[in-house]
């Protein structure tokens, strides 16, 4: 039988929903994935982070799952869309408000679409980062490893997950993070 494979999702919003606060809509997101034949293993806390970049608007909540699924990282990505949608997002400026935005961060070790490609989206600065979009999936996310917001969740859920372009465990990821970003992670 075919392994399943196992997808790492990260989970935000700083924005009032149709279904209440950004914690009540980011608890019905996992409910949602769940109820459409995903087998969350683990699910993170929830954190309130400070909006990147700083001054970008209201704290978010953030949180991080590890799912269980047989589809392809492509089909993950429309169901994680369709469950944006279902939760009342629309789809705004990239980086404002947002009342949920799931990001899909890993699959087991695939990298997306090959080991060139993504070190050259991993390598953009932030400047060239607000100007350019990849058309297609980049896994795992280029921008991991700079991002408190998503590691500290991961740490609840996945901490001895190797990246498989960087071979840095979400520990040693955390870890290389400045003490000053990693303090404003802070558990609901
Ligand atoms: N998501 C963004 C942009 N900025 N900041 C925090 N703290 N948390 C997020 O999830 C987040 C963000 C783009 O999706
Ligand atoms: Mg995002
Ligand atoms: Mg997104």
């Amino acid at each position: 039988m075919k392994r399943q494979k196992k997808f790492i999702i990260a989970f935000g919003g700083n924005a009032n929903s149709d279904l209440g606060s950004p914690d009540e809509t980011i608890l019905f997101a996992h409910k949602a994935l769940a109820a459409r034949g995903a087998v969350i293993l683990k699910e993170s806390r929830l954190f309130r982070t400070p909006a990147f970049p700083a001054g970008a608007g209201p704290d978010f909540v953030n949180s991080a799952a590890l799912i269980r699924a047989n589809h392809s990282p492509d089909d993950m990505l429309d169901l994680l869309h369709q469950i944006e949608a279902e939760s009342g997002r629309v789809r705004e400026v990239r980086w404002g408000a947002r009342t949920l935005d799931i990001d899909l961060i890993a699959q087991d070790e695939t990298v997306l679409p090959n080991e060139a490609q993504y070190r050259y989206w991993q390598s953009l600065d932030l400047s060239q980062q607000q100007v350019e979009t990849p058309g297609e999936l980049i896994l795992p996310h280029p921008r991991l490893q700079d991002r408190a917001f998503v590691l500290i969740p991961l740490l609840d859920i996945v901490p001895d997950w190797v990246h498989p372009v960087s071979g840095l465990s979400v520990a040693e990821m955390v870890a290389n993070l400045p003490k000053s970003e990693r303090e404003e992670v802070i558990a609901l």
